[in-house]
């Protein structure tokens, strides 16, 4: 599209004016209509170039939230007992040596409500013993969370009687999120195994925004 420049066009009017011949009349008209598209363009322009900067506005809050996606992608949610879940049926202990818990990690326990409970415990010796007389916390929801916020050892039984002495009872080590990350063998954890794939479509969308951010600010300037 071919854009007079605004200061001829200005100056045009300015002459036509000064002369006043009845016969630029026309022309004038003429030239305020092109005066008044020009503007109109300029409008555009200014508009186009809001729009490279909402977009660049943009660009950065989609990588704040993404780079904080994937920092949280780390963290793994455990259905503690896998199929079986929170139940005398599993076999809690060989479930637990499958899996590897870091500081971020949630368990989840999943139950049916009446039937069981998860009751935390202080110490190995209370663990042993099938002891919750002096519980830390009592849940009895049926799908439990809890965070692991902090490395070290943790233990959960179930408060229903019998159950913990019939191997209801589950003790999660902890680790550090960096040494946790090291360990790969977490095969059943599904966002360590996802983490590859979230970081590919990070990367894509990246891209993305930024060949649109660039498309719109060039559009903009080269009008
Ligand atoms: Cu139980």
């Amino acid at each position: 599209m071919m854009i007079v420049p605004s200061y001829s066009s200005a100056n045009f009017l300015i002459i036509s004016t000064h002369y006043k011949d009845p016969n630029e009349e026309v022309s004038i008209q003429k030239e305020s209509r092109e005066q008044r598209a020009e503007s109109r363009e300029k409008k555009k322009k200014k508009k186009l170039r809001r729009m490279g900067g909402a977009g660049g506005v943009a660009v950065v809050v989609v990588i704040l939230i993404l780079s904080e996606w994937t920092r949280g992608g780390n963290a793994a949610q455990h259905v503690v007992g896998g199929s079986q879940g929170w139940d005398v049926s599993a076999d809690l202990t060989t479930w637990a040596s499958s899996h590897t818990f870091k500081v971020g990690d949630q368990l989840e326990f999943k139950y049916t409500v009446g039937l069981h409970s998860v009751v935390e415990l202080g110490s190995e010796s209370e663990y042993k013993n099938c002891n919750i007389g002096n519980a830390v916390t009592t849940m009895n929801g049926g799908k439990d969370m809890v965070k692991l916020s902090k490395v070290g050892t943790r233990y959960f039984v179930c408060g229903t009687p019998g159950h913990c002495a019939q191997g209801m009872k589950l003790k999660v080590n902890t680790l550090a999120a960096s040494v946790a990350s090291a360990n790969t063998t977490d095969s059943s954890s599904s966002s360590s195994s996802s983490s590859t794939l979230k970081s590919y479509y990070v990367y894509l969308v990246l891209t993305m925004l930024l060949v649109v951010s660039i498309t719109i600010n060039f559009s903009s300037y080269s009008k």
